[in-house]
């Protein structure tokens, strides 16, 4: 069988530095590689079939190449991954595309989205064929076996005689290690390592890359969807599989690598063995990590620096033990500080807070002691995000009790809570207390950790141009701005609060509304792109 996977890129969520592409010919992105459809290649390829991926953000390859190939090629199954609610409309305007043009050629969705949300999206994509929940691995391969008759293939959402099926759910599988690593080098990519701030800040030109090492997260935060995308489980490969892949990443060339584990600190055995097999080994490449800050594994954090992890990252949330609670976050302030303080002093080299402003029943006060909490914290940078509600999630089923949401009209939008919940702030007093807290964030920070500061600032120098390291400073200074400019966009951050906000009321929009933005946007794309290559090389 041929199989096309394309991986849904939100645009507000990667960027193309200016210097595109690497010395080897291969265009460069700011951003994660698409590795779940890399997984599912990598199966795929093992058991014989041919698979072809696309990246939408390869701008070789925009979406009337891959319509034109599907043409050409002529694959059995031409699947679609996303991950989010902001990216669900892309995946939509794609699917309707090649529906349009193939009308034959049989289309599937995947991803947590879709996961979560697989009856609604059937409903309203009926040109998409098969809806999948979960674990891709096992059910791709069941599925392009049974193409004409899925009743068997478990965790498929399909339509029969006009009818919708929900097939029932695939069992957790807990073998990890059965599955081959993901099929990197199939793609004409090079990925550049960058920090999620609002402006890029790029880490460093080695080669990049991802790795997902457990699956999953069994706490209760609510506004999360992990723990029911993972039916509360965490499930982790054994510590030879993930060494295995490591040596396997070093003898490629890569540099650097990104867990993209829901909580990579849980299990302190299988971490300290990980760290064990990579110096071992001789294994030199610099990691990164997200987990817990109740996390019992910090007495390995010198053992994780040893083995060239350089960045932990905390969901820190709040500094108001009131707005973790309400968050159902189950940690302390105390655990936060314990456990940034361990990883600083364990000599991680980045250590990250993730915080969420406009919370629920969150006061003016609340926010403020988030900002002084974060500023007496020895984090080296942050990400101070508004908090949005996805459906599945125990706040999405909260507002629906409340009359907030509803699920037959608002599924598939993204809101953040300010927008529709009384008890959170304002979004102006938001964004006001917001900017206020970032001054003086930076100022406590320059004036009391002046050294660290610095050294980041140099990191940054290093790989970005100097006018975005200068950005990155003063925006906080600069209060409201009227929106990006085009060397932003360009060179844009995952984290763009305005390009947020544009991802957010791209969801709510109606499908005709929906079919001009893209269009026009996909136009403004390829402009600025031309630019770009026309534009003196800025990046090493
Ligand atoms: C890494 C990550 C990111 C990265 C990079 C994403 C990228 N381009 O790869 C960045 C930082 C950019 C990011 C941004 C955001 N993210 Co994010 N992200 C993740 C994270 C932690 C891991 C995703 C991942 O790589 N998983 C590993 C791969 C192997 O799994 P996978 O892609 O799911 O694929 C598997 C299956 O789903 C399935 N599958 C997937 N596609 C297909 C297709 C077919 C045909 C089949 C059969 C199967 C299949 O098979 C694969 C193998 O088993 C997830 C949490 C999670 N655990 O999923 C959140 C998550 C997906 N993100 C989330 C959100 C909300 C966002 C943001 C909106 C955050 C924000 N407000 O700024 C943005 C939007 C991003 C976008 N739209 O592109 C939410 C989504 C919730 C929702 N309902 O929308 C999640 C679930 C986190 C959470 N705590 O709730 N994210
Ligand atoms: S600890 Fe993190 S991954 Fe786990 S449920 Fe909470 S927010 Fe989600």
């Amino acid at each position: 069988m041929r199989v096309f996977l394309v991986h849904i890129r939100d645009p507000q969520f990667y960027a193309l530095p200016a210097a595109t592409r690497a010395a080897n010919g291969n265009v460069r992105v700011m951003g994660f590689p698409p590795i779940g459809i890399m997984s599912l290649s990598a199966v795929l390829k093992r058991a014989g079939h041919d698979c072809v991926m696309f990246d939408q953000a390869n701008p070789d390859t925009p979406d009337d190449v891959i319509i034109d190939q599907i043409g050409r090629q002529r694959p059995d199954l031409v699947g679609l991954s996303f991950l989010s609610t902001t990216s669900y409309p892309y995946a939509k305007l794609l699917a309707r595309q090649i529906h349009a043009a193939h009308a034959t050629v049989r289309l599937a969705f995947g991803g947590v989205f879709a996961t979560l949300n697989a009856q609604l999206v059937k409903r309203q994509c009926p040109e998409v064929d098969f809806v999948c929940r979960g674990d891709g691995e096992q059910l791709i391969l069941d599925l392009v076996e049974r193409l004409d008759d899925p009743t068997e293939v478990a965790g498929v959402t399909w339509a029969k005689d006009g009818k919708l099926v929900h097939n029932p759910n695939r069992m957790l599988d807990r073998n990890l290690d059965q599955w081959p690593f993901p099929d990197r080098e199939s793609l004409p990519l090079d990925y550049v390592e960058s920090m999620p701030l609002e402006v890029p800040a790029v880490l460093s030109m080695d080669r990049f890359t991802t790795m997902q090492t457990s699956r999953g997260c069994p706490w209760p935060c609510v506004f999360c969807d992990i723990p029911i995308f993972n039916e509360g489980k965490w499930r982790s490969r054994s510590p030879q599989h993930v060494v295995d892949e490591f040596n396997y990443l070093q003898r490629l060339g890569y540099g650097s690598v990104y867990f993209v584990d829901d909580h990579f600190l849980l299990q302190p055995k299988r971490i300290e063995a990980i760290c064990q097999g990579i110096n071992d080994n001789g294994v030199t490449i610099r990691w990164g990590c997200e987990g817990r800050v109740d996390s019992t594994a910090q007495h390995l954090f010198p053992a994780m620096a040893r083995a060239h992890c350089r960045t932990l990252m905390f969901g820190v949330e709040s500094g108001s033990q009131k707005v973790l609670d309400r968050l159902k976050k189950e940690q302390t302030l105390g655990e936060v500080e314990t456990a940034v303080t361990n990883a600083k002093r364990a000599g991680i080299e980045i250590v990250h807070g993730f915080f969420v402003v406009g919370n629920p029943d969150e006061t003016v006060d609340d926010m403020r002691a988030t900002f002084n909490f974060a500023a007496k914290l020895r984090l080296d940078t942050f990400g101070f995000n508004r908090l949005c509600v996805y459906r599945g999630t125990p706040l999405w089923n909260e507002y629906l009790q409340r009359g907030l949401v509803d699920d037959v009209d608002d599924w598939y939008k993204y809101f953040k809570c300010s927008e529709i919940d009384p008890t959170c702030l304002p979004g102006e007093v938001i964004n006001r207390e917001r900017n206020a807290g970032f001054r003086r964030l930076f100022v406590y920070k320059l004036t009391h950790y002046p050294l660290q500061t610095l050294r980041l600032l140099r990191r940054f120098v290093r790989f970005m141009k100097l006018q975005d390291v200068v950005y990155l400073i003063i925006k906080p200074f600069l209060g409201t701005r009227r929106g990006p400019t085009k060397n932003e966009v360009l060179s844009r951050a995952v984290e763009h609060a305005s390009l947020k906000d544009a991802a957010g009321h791209l969801t709510q929009m109606t499908d005709e509304v929906l079919d001009r933005v893209m269009r026009e946007s996909q136009a403004e794309r390829r402009r600025i792109q031309a630019e770009a290559d026309l534009a003196p090389v800025e990046l090493v």
